[in-house]
């Protein structure tokens, strides 16, 4: 069947690259404003020319046209009234990608940096990502442009609850699962979760992932992307005749991703000496106090300055950049495009020997290249990250099985499934001429998986 569809379709007499240089040109004219998601586009299309080349019949498919535009885009308006009585409005997101391989599953972020490319470029680094954890997830992503910094609980909660009023028309266990991103942990969960909930009017725990313990939240889904971006980076390691023990290791950010990778490392042996959040970093040589960094972002939502009150002996730099610290292992876990190219030759330059990406596009292209080029041990973030989402999809199984497994058979998949990945990506890589890029090697295998579905689905 396959190959009468193909028949029909126009040929083009054009070679891999031209295809892929001609649907990149395209995207660049249509959507020239949207750099981010423009940066991630990019990236997989300089992977997957090799694809192409090997199976035309993914060009003839139109595979990567298709697979760059959203299936869906939605945007919406979120009123809402602060403590002082006043209205506030706010823009919020959700981009259902691809539903090939699954229903749509990606977090939200609230952040005032939040557009449509942001959103965009998350989402379809999702769809790679989500396609490499072997669960059957598509990509999708959501957010606004809201600020959560320095906003009451009760502020938060009635922001969660009017994106909520909108974002339920849109969502369900079997079409499209949120989950948390920056600015969105268990609180924002709990409250979006709540008012899912009433408007539904009935009990769909599977609708949303990393909820509280006691109403559906899994085990280890918390700890899941840090402890799973230090799993990966352990494989690669391992794989060249090193380990985390001993090594000095410096992490960006100090949030979800930052604070559980910060603590698998340390419990791996090696020395956290530096973390940071968006006002400056700390540097600790006695290494970093996992527990109080705990307290001061998860409980107290205070700045990371305020180690210092409890750790005289460690510095913190304004505004400084985190990775002026010379460390053997970099661990970026803030934001994209925190590591540019100087950045990149700066790590270089003070000995790095590997990055692991637990945040989403944390290096320029240019900054990769640098990696590679300088033969730096580089874990990109779809693979590296995915233990976040891949726990989340444990979190589906759980709510749909209406059983809970415990910390450790949750934290035993995990490690699995980022060894899987680590295999997959090194396997791709080989198959495909790209030996030791797991850029590249991730990507194809994480796009081959979800062309494969689109191409039995026929041109929808
Ligand atoms: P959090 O909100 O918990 O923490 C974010 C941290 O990064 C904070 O320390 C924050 O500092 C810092 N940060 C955020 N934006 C900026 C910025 N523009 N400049 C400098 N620092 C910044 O978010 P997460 O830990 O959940 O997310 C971190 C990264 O990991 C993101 O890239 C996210 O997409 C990615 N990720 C998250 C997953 C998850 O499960 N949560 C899964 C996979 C990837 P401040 O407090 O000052 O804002
Ligand atoms: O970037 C990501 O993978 C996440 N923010 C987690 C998504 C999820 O659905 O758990």
């Amino acid at each position: 069947m396959l190959g009468a569809m193909e028949n029909k379709l126009q040929h083009h007499n054009r070679t891999a690259k031209e295809y892929v240089q001609g649907v990149y040109e395209e995207l660049k004219n249509r959507n020239s404003h949207e750099t981010e998601f423009l940066q991630a586009v990019e990236e997989i299309v300089e992977s997957l020319e090799v694809v192409f080349e090997k199976h035309p019949k993914y060009m003839e498919l139109g595979i990567l046209e298709r697979i760059i535009e959203p299936e869906r885009l939605i945007a919406f308006r979120v009123p809402w009234v602060d403590d002082e009585g006043h209205v506030q409005v706010n823009r919020g997101y959700r981009v259902q990608f691809s539903s090939a391989i699954g229903p749509y599953k990606g977090g939200l972020r609230f952040h005032p940096t939040v557009n449509a490319s942001i959103i965009k470029f998350l989402g379809f680094e999702q769809i790679f990502k989500n396609s490499l954890t072997g669960q059957p997830i598509g990509g999708g992503k959501g957010g606004s442009d809201f600020d959560p910094k320095g906003k009451s609980d009760l502020e938060i909660m009635r922001f969660c609850q009017s994106f909520m009023s909108e974002l339920s028309r849109y969502i369900g266990p079997d079409t499209d699962v949120p989950a948390g991103d920056i600015g969105v942990g268990g609180r924002e969960i709990g409250y979006l979760y709540g008012q899912y909930k009433k408007i539904k009017g009935t009990v769909e725990p599977g609708v949303l992932t990393g909820k509280g313990l006691g109403f559906g939240g899994s085990l280890a889904r918390k700890e899941a992307t840090g402890y799973g971006t230090v799993y990966f980076v352990q494989e690669m390691l391992k794989d060249n005749e090193q380990d985390f023990s001993g090594k000095t290791v410096v992490v960006s950010g100090s949030g979800n991703v930052s604070i559980y990778a910060m603590e698998k490392a340390a419990e791996f042996g090696a020395k956290v000496i530096a973390c940071s959040d968006s006002n400056g970093y700390v540097y600790d040589k006695n290494g970093i106090d996992v527990e109080l960094v705990k307290q001061i972002k998860e409980v107290d939502r205070e700045r990371i300055n305020v180690y210092l009150e409890t750790h005289p002996n460690a510095e913190y730099v304004d505004g400084g950049s985190v990775w002026e610290i010379p460390c053997e292992i970099a661990l970026p876990c803030a934001t994209q495009n925190e590591i540019d190219e100087a950045t990149a030759k700066t790590l270089i330059e003070n000995g790095v020997i590997a990055v692991g990406e637990g945040a989403n596009m944390p290096s320029s292209l240019q900054a990769i290249n640098q990696f590679l080029e300088n033969n730096v041990l580089f874990a990109p973030a779809k693979a590296a990250n995915a233990g976040g989402v891949a726990v989340s999809a444990l979190e589906m199984a759980q709510n749909s099985s209406r059983i809970a497994w415990s910390f450790e058979e949750v934290d035993e998949k995990l490690q699995e499934i980022m060894r899987n990945i680590y295999q997959n990506s090194v396997q791709a890589a080989n198959e495909y001429g790209k030996e030791g890029n797991l850029v590249a090697g991730s990507n194809i295998a994480g796009f081959l998986k979800v062309a494969d579905a689109m191409v039995e689905q026929g041109i929808i």
